[in-house]
């Protein structure tokens, strides 16, 4: 690795994109990443997550969960380079600063790989899945390819983020059908996708209802997340069983209450 694409150092966001953050619930932060680096994780970012891969059920027979995009977590304990993406201390940085606290601790990192002819990802809130408080943790969305929004670009529903939990659903055509109904009840605005560069990311808070249309073109919408929460946070009592599962899955050892500590979670930025 160069210093070049060591992708270290804060990235500084503005006041005004920061009080954006926080009233809408979701934010563009352009050129994060430069396309040489980008370039330079990519290639290790998409090796491992077909490596995980090989055997994917073939799209017409899978849900629509399944449809939605190729999911593999935690790359970052697989793969040095993928590690030193996730962990980079420029991301951590925007996640810390729009969240308002010193420091960030990683939830997990995942590729989500929506394949050329991919379905669309169903209307959800993230949080529902995490024993955290939601309100403390975000998700940075970074496309390692140029996107238009006919690949599968997310959709905001702004402000939505601010009501906290809105259901109890799982990713589904029934959780699609629930939030375009209380979308409609309530009047949140919709921000719709916008095309974007590699190394642009969107951040959104862990309660800000979202979607993504599919991926209608011959491009793979190559997409690495990671899931930060604020350093300090306690686990919480899970209220589903999607909640338990995590819990078990991406803060090991831990019981309600604890502080949110694990080697699988380490502090970055
Ligand atoms: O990439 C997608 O299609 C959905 C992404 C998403 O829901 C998330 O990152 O929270």
């Amino acid at each position: 690795m160069s210093m070049g694409t060591a992708l270290a150092g804060a990235h500084r966001i503005s006041g005004e994109d920061v009080d954006r953050y926080r009233s809408e619930g979701h934010l563009l932060v352009q050129g994060l990443a430069a396309s040489y680096e980008v370039a330079h994780f990519a290639p290790a970012i998409a090796a491992a997550t077909a490596r995980h891969t090989e055997k994917a059920v073939p799209l017409a027979e899978r849900d629509t969960y399944g449809k939605a995009f190729v999911q593999v977590m935690n790359l970052w304990r697989d793969d040095e380079t993928v590690a030193r993406f996730v962990l980079a201390e420029r991301f951590a940085s925007v996640a810390a600063q729009l969240l308002g606290v010193e420091r960030v601790r990683v939830y997990h990192d995942q590729a989500l790989f929506k394949e050329p002819g991919g379905g669309y990802t169903p209307w959800h809130q993230d949080a529902m899945y995490w024993p955290l408080d939601g309100h403390q943790c975000i998700t940075m969305w970074m496309p390692l390819v140029d996107i238009v929004p006919s690949m599968g670009g997310l959709t905001f529903a702004t402000g939505s983020h601010a009501e906290g939990a809105l259901s109890d659903v799982t990713i589904s055509d029934v959780s699609e059908a629930h939030f375009d109904a209380l979308i409609a009840e309530r009047g949140f605005a919709l921000a719709e996708p916008r095309p974007m560069r590699a190394g642009d990311a969107t951040f959104h808070s862990g309660w800000t209802v979202h979607k993504a249309g599919g991926n209608t073109t011959e491009t793979m919408r190559a997409v690495m997340t990671v899931i930060y929460f604020a350093d300090g946070l306690a686990v919480r009592e899970p209220t589903n069983p999607s909640q338990e599962n995590d819990l078990r899955t991406w803060l090991p050892g831990l019981r309600p209450g604890d502080l949110a500590v694990t080697s699988a979670n380490p502090v970055v930025g």
